[in-house]
């Protein structure tokens, strides 16, 4: 007899499932399922399941094609479970493409099509909607955009569009999306969503087209380069009831919001100094080194820096000051001073200057110290006089951290009389006003 077995977590359970669950049980005489744990999911940084186990294992049973289900709930597991029940054949679908290779050594690994573009008219049962979302542009952060997002329950990257359809085409063979497209209209045409990847001088038409085709809009930062526009982009969301986000990715992982409510709730005392820096070496001809593309370490990384600034000390600014080392009309180093009536902060960014990447926090009766990288926040210590009293406190940052920013425009979606705190409108909209005070030459103070 030939034995097969497949996991997977099979939350609200849709034709991509049922495929994948049929074209495995064909592949022997006995299937074996493994469904996921709550806890399991979560250790592996997967989001947003809104089935429970028990739910889920009914919908799996339902199918007809399962065996047998067994519940899957830890690291290592599949090894166990290939040698207990004398397995022959481990199948998953394509997207997992090679990460199971390491089971060869057990039995045979066959990676099964995935479903492409899974159709949303059987999904919208009741509340359990799936939101599948096209992606504007192609690039480096669009890739690891689908990676992630497959690690968020109820959302489905359907499709890509690139002006170059020959780019678009390219993204979607390899990241067996259901379709791609040179021409806007047809991306909005099959979408819920859109998530915006283009570069930054592009983003401001592609938010207003979703925008009006009535679509909501996760976009990269910055934004926009323009305060007023953002302003403006904002409340054409509004007005249609869509949900527009900024891709900030810090804001919305699990550490950098504990130590935001840590820091609020008065753990170091009043706040009188901020001070962070993200740097990233970066070489050749490279968009963020591109003039022409509103290149620069200001465009590129302060929305990073400015976050936890403008979060705890506000939008009420009284002056800034920016120190920059400019090359070919591109700002390589730049160190921004920003004073608040009561507090002072600090920020360094870099494509071409390297430093430590630190973010300091400090108050009247201590300090937050988050090292490098704290703009990943995967760990922070709140740091006293009095050594005794230290603390630290540790975080999962999984993968590329984008799946929590996912995870967030998904929820506002979905719940839309919800706010989210993460990173609101007025916060998104005072980080472009100073990024815009910087490309405007205000107070820019040039070193050689
Ligand atoms: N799948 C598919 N087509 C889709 C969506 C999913 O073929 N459009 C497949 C997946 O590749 C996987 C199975 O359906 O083989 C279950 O998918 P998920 O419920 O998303 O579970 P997953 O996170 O892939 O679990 O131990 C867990 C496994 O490692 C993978």
């Amino acid at each position: 007899m030939l034995k097969v077995i497949t996991y997977g977590t099979f939350d609200l359970l849709h034709q991509g499932h049922i495929n994948l669950l049929r074209r495995a049980k064909a592949l022997g005489d006995y299937l074996i399922v493994g469904v996921t744990t709550e806890n399991y999911d979560k250790n592996r940084g997967k989001l947003n399941v809104r089935k429970s186990l028990m739910e889920r294992i009914e919908d799996v049973k339902r199918t007809g094609y399962a065996d047998e289900i067994i519940i899957e709930e830890y690291e290592g597991q599949k090894i166990d479970d290939i040698l207990k029940y004398d397995i022959n054949i481990f199948a998953i679908g394509s997207d997992w493409l090679g990460k199971f290779d390491y089971l060869m050594e057990y039995c045979k690994v066959i990676y099964l099509e995935r479903t492409k573009g899974i159709s949303s008219t059987q999904l919208r049962l009741g509340d359990q909607k799936i939101i599948e979302i096209g992606i504007i542009g192609s690039g480096r952060i669009a890739n690891r955009f689908v990676q992630e997002s497959k690690y968020v329950s109820g959302i489905d990257v359907k499709g890509v569009f690139n002006p170059n359809i020959e780019s678009a085409r390219k993204f979607s063979d390899n990241n067996e999306l259901g379709f791609y497209a040179d021409k806007l209209d047809e991306l909005m045409r099959q979408v819920d969503a859109v998530y915006i990847a283009t570069p930054h001088l592009l983003h401001a038409f592609y938010i207003r087209e979703a925008l009006l085709a009535g679509k909501h809009v996760l976009c990269e930062k910055p934004l926009v380069l323009d305060s007023l526009e953002a302003q403006n982009l904002y409340s054409l969301a509004n007005s249609k009831g869509l949900i527009l986000k900024e891709a900030i990715k810090t804001a919305f992982c699990p550490g950098f919001q504990h130590l935001y409510t840590i820091v609020k709730s008065g753990a170091i005392g009043i706040v009188k100094d901020i001070e962070a820096s993200f740097t990233k070496l970066v070489y050749g001809e490279v968009r963020e080194l591109d003039p022409k593309q509103a290149g620069g370490s200001i465009t590129e990384l302060a929305s990073y820096t400015l976050l936890p600034i403008v979060k705890i000390l506000g939008s009420n600014f009284k002056d800034i000051n920016f120190y920059t080392f400019k090359k070919n009309d591109v700002d390589l180093f730049t160190r921004g001073i920003i004073t608040y009536d009561n507090s002072i902060a600090t920020f360094k960014v870099g494509l071409g200057v390297k430093t430590e990447g630190h973010l300091i926090i400090s108050g009247t009766k201590g300090y937050v110290y988050v090292p490098a990288p704290w703009w990943k926040t995967e760990y922070f210590e709140l740091r006293y006089e009095d050594q005794n009293l230290s603390r630290k406190f540790f975080y999962k940052f999984e993968g590329d951290g984008l799946r929590y920013e996912i995870n967030d425009f998904l929820h506002s979606i979905n719940f839309p009389e919800m706010r989210s705190h993460y990173l609101s409108r007025e916060e998104s909209i005072t980080i472009l006003r100073i990024i815009e005070l910087f490309l405007n030459n205000k107070n820019v103070h040039y070193i050689k």
